[in-house]
């Protein structure tokens, strides 16, 4: 399985239109030739593998047979066999190359290491992506996915004395086997200069005269889909100088500056932005936004004009689908593509872009939609700025005739915010120009109705629609929980839930079943015992496999409440120390793991990240505790980390104050592995709940529709700590505010921000208020833990009633609903 496809690629373009893989061929029945040819040739035992495998070894990187590393070994199972379209199905060759790989010496597992994550994204967005793109293939869907290829992926954190560092990940430094270069596939991509106007036919007609050419080159990366020949392509982009002769440079004998212009032109593709939530107003991060857009858009409008002369015909052919509304500037570069270079009238091109573009939002807050201030975009893109403000006119045009003078609704939903910075509101272009904006939880969805976008709610009510996330139980379970695989497989008597997760809701048979229960637990205890190792071997930190493993993995955000957490590890931690030695003894021992990466300029976050390890340092080395409790921080967070702590855990904690988490989908994997949630009502958990019921599950904390009254009336309204009702501000809280502010933990004066920030005046996201809740929560954790059956039987529950949740069903919803494409299967 690629490592794309463990990792994430965040800026998924669909495009609707039957055929095969460029570089194949674009024509069915040269391909059926192709696959035709293969299997003459094309054998999966292992001994055809290895002489697969040596014969790269030999021709490809020139080494000797007797002597390459597991690295080699992993490039050359890769590159020699399971790539790009050589096989029929990919997913049913890992036995046979384990085989082949053993004889040759090597270990599987070591060998499969070798492949670090392709960190392309941030984190909910791209990977939910990921698995977008894994369910596309196996669902037999003809899409394409396109982003950027950058050299540095998401920064490597590492911890020094508690406190988090960023490293540059280099994932290209040795190549990456996956990937082909395309190297015939590149397209300019231009910027800055002027906009002309000249005659035409008669007619004035606007010119882009760019001052800049960047050349976009295509990698192609495959996704295999599960149990079928579908493999689609997810093709990056890369920046390199345009290969066009600098003629002025030359000219004037400056040679060296104009060798240095064009190396800066590498920048563009160079480093991913790292804050999963804001990146607005830089000139780099607008270049990178238009750099992907229109290498994509020219990709995509070049393969349609190879068979169609008629753009009526495109919205049959292409469905753009924006990922959030970072590729939106598409929306300006088709009305440019087909206004000024293919002279559609603006009416006909606006007509066709309408027909053509759907978005999903993935953000909850209204304050995190993305602006483009207009002085740099007028800058960058001056043609687009123009058209733009077009867009915009018309629409108000529009608006004007549906809701007459209503100056305060028109300027709300203006594409043009004016203000202090001018901007372009990228949600609302989204929203004018799509047929369809997606919601990704029923929540979401009725908070983007009622209050985010409830003005173009009311406009076009036909728009909105849920598109709940899901996950792909192939990377979730199949790859990183292969005992849970197995059993499921033996018990369901089939394998089949492997491309319908409909089925795991068959295992509610056997929820009672002693047999089935042992063997479950079995499978629990083998991958908490890898869990184990890996927290030992990283943190030097030995943890009992008695104790209940409880996990809280995501980026790190105030929202998420890692603080709400890290407290009430503290409030535990002091229970403890003030119980005597019987009521220990009934104690449930707990394991708690935190793990995830602050943006580097989120200082609240990092400060949670160190508070996190001050405490474990208190707790761990306490011997007064030893095994009743551990805190343990598990650095560099990623996807590869994921598919270790997922299985492993007992306990997963989602702790959004509600309202927050458009969906969340790190809970769909825990669920998916039989851990049990520990959560509020937020994003997808309210469907959670639906579906495994609010038995199967610890929920906690203020409702969705209780946080603006409590925000406005309750605590924090109040007077600060000092002052404050003890009814208010449970006792417990202040307890574990006042050590932390007090020093018990050191810091101090580091620390005063942090606890600032949740004295009952500023507790914007209600730590205090949800306190005595979550405690509660956690106390019917422990509880259930002691009793291994019923929680086994959650355990069965959550992994049944995961099938909802499979990225499978969300495709299938989109491909229905949004996108109008039919299943397109490869020919045997
Ligand atoms: O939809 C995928 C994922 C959701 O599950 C998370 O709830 C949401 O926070 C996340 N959104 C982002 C926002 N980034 N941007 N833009 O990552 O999307």
């Amino acid at each position: 399985v690629p490592a794309v496809s463990r990792s994430a690629v965040s800026r998924g373009v669909v495009v609707r239109r039957p055929g095969f893989v460029e570089g194949l061929g674009e024509h069915r029945a040269k391909a059926e030739r192709m696959f035709s040819l293969m299997d003459g040739f094309l054998k999966n035992d292992p001994i055809s593998l290895q002489k697969d495998i040596l014969h790269h070894v030999e021709y490809t990187v020139a080494r000797s047979r007797f002597s390459f590393d597991d690295f080699e070994a992993y490039q050359e199972v890769v590159i020699g066999r399971v790539s790009w379209l050589r096989d029929r199905d990919v997913w049913h060759i890992v036995d046979q190359c384990a085989e082949a790989l053993n004889q040759l010496g090597f270990e599987f597992e070591v060998v499969a290491e070798q492949e670090g994550d392709a960190a392309l994204g941030n984190g909910g967005l791209a990977r939910f992506s990921a698995c977008q793109m894994d369910s596309l293939a196996t669902l037999d869907y003809p899409a394409w996915g396109y982003g950027l290829r950058y050299e540095y992926g998401l920064f490597r954190q590492i911890i020094v004395d508690g406190f988090q560092h960023e490293q540059p990940d280099y994932w290209l430094n040795f190549g990456n086997p996956w990937e082909i270069a395309r190297i015939h596939v590149t397209y300019e991509v231009k910027f800055y200069g002027t906009v002309e106007e000249v005659e035409m036919n008669g007619d004035k007609q606007k010119i882009w005269i760019p001052g800049e050419t960047v050349e976009a080159v295509a990698y192609d990366n495959p996704i295999p889909g599960y149990g079928t020949r579908n493999t689609i392509n997810l093709r990056l982009w890369a920046a390199k100088p345009s290969s066009k002769f600098d003629l002025e440079a030359y000219n004037t004998g400056d040679y060296i500056n104009s060798v240095v212009n064009r190396q800066r032109a590498e920048t563009i593709s160079n480093v991913l932005y790292p804050d999963d939530r804001s990146h607005q107003g830089k000139e780099l991060r607008l270049k990178q936004q238009y750099f992907f857009v229109s290498a994509s858009l020219q990709d995509i409008m070049r393969r349609f004009k190879e068979e169609h002369t008629n753009f009526d015909e495109l919205p049959e052919k292409v469905a753009l689908h924006l990922n959030d509304t970072h590729p939106s500037l598409s929306i300006a570069e088709v009305m440019r593509m087909l206004v000024d270079e293919e002279h559609l009238s603006w009416k006909k091109a606006w007509d066709i872009v309408c027909k053509i573009f759907s978005i999903t939002t993935h953000t909850m807050v209204a304050e995190g939609l993305e602006k483009i201030p207009v002085d740099l975009l007028g800058s960058l893109l001056p043609r687009h700025l123009e058209i733009l403000y077009e867009i915009n006119h018309h629409f108000m045009e529009e608006l004007k005739e549906r809701i007459g003078l209503d100056y305060s609704r028109l300027s709300q939903m203006s594409i043009v915010e004016e203000g202090a910075v001018k901007s372009i509101r990228m949600a609302n272009l989204s929203i004018v120009c799509s047929h369809t904006v997606n919601g990704v939880s029923k929540l979401h969805l009725e908070t983007l109705k009622t209050k985010t976008f409830k003005d173009f709610y009311g406009l076009w009510p036909e728009k909105f629609q849920c598109k709940t996330n899901g996950v792909t139980q192939r990377r979730w379970i199949v790859v990183s929980n292969p005992s849970l695989r197995d059993l499921i497989s033996k018990w369901l008597g089939t394998e089949a839930w492997i491309r319908d997760a409909d089925i795991l809701s068959g295992l509610r048979d056997h929820v009672d079943n002693a047999d089935f229960h042992l063997e479950w637990k079995m499978v629990k205890k083998v991958n908490k015992m890898r869990l184990a190792e890996y927290i030992e071997a990283m943190s030097g930190v030995k943890v009992s496999l008695d104790a209940m493993f409880d996990v809280q993995v995501k980026r790190i955000h105030e929202y998420k409440r890692q603080l709400l957490n890290i407290f009430g590890i503290i409030h535990r931690y002091n229970c403890l120390k003030n119980m005597d030695k019987d009521s220990r003894r009934k104690v449930v021992p707990r394991v708690c793991i935190i793990g995830g990466k602050a943006a580097p300029g989120y200082e609240m976050a990092k400060k949670i990240i160190k508070l996190c390890h001050a405490v474990a340092e208190k707790i761990n080395n306490d011997t007064d505790i030893g095994d009743l409790l551990k805190l343990v921080f598990i650095p560099d967070y990623n996807v590869s980390v994921a598919e270790l702590v997922i299985p492993g855990a007992d306990l997963s904690q989602h702790l959004s104050t509600a309202g927050n988490e458009a969906s969340g989908t790190g809970n769909m994997k825990f669920l998916m592995n039989g851990c049990l949630l520990l959560a509020t009502e937020d994003g997808s958990t309210v469907e959670i709940v639906e579906e495994i019921g609010a038995d199967n599950l610890f929920l906690f904390g203020a409702k969705v529709d209780e946080v603006a009254e409590l925000r406005e009336n309750g605590v924090s309204n109040l007077a600060p700590l000092q002052n404050a009702s003890p009814l208010k501000v449970p006792l417990q809280f202040s307890r574990v505010l006042r050590m932390v502010r007090d020093g018990y933990f050191g810091h101090k004066d580091y620390f005063k921000s942090l606890c600032d920030s949740v004295e009952a005046a500023n507790d914007y996201y209600l730590l205090g208020t949800d306190f005595m809740s979550y405690l509660e929560a956690q106390a019917a954790a422990d509880k259930t833990f002691v009793n291994q059956e019923k929680w086994t039987r959650m355990s069965i529950l959550s992994v049944a009633g995961s099938w909802r949740f499979s990225s499978d069903r969300t495709i299938q919803d989109y491909a229905e609903s949004t996108w109008k494409i039919n299943p397109c299967r490869c020919p045997l």
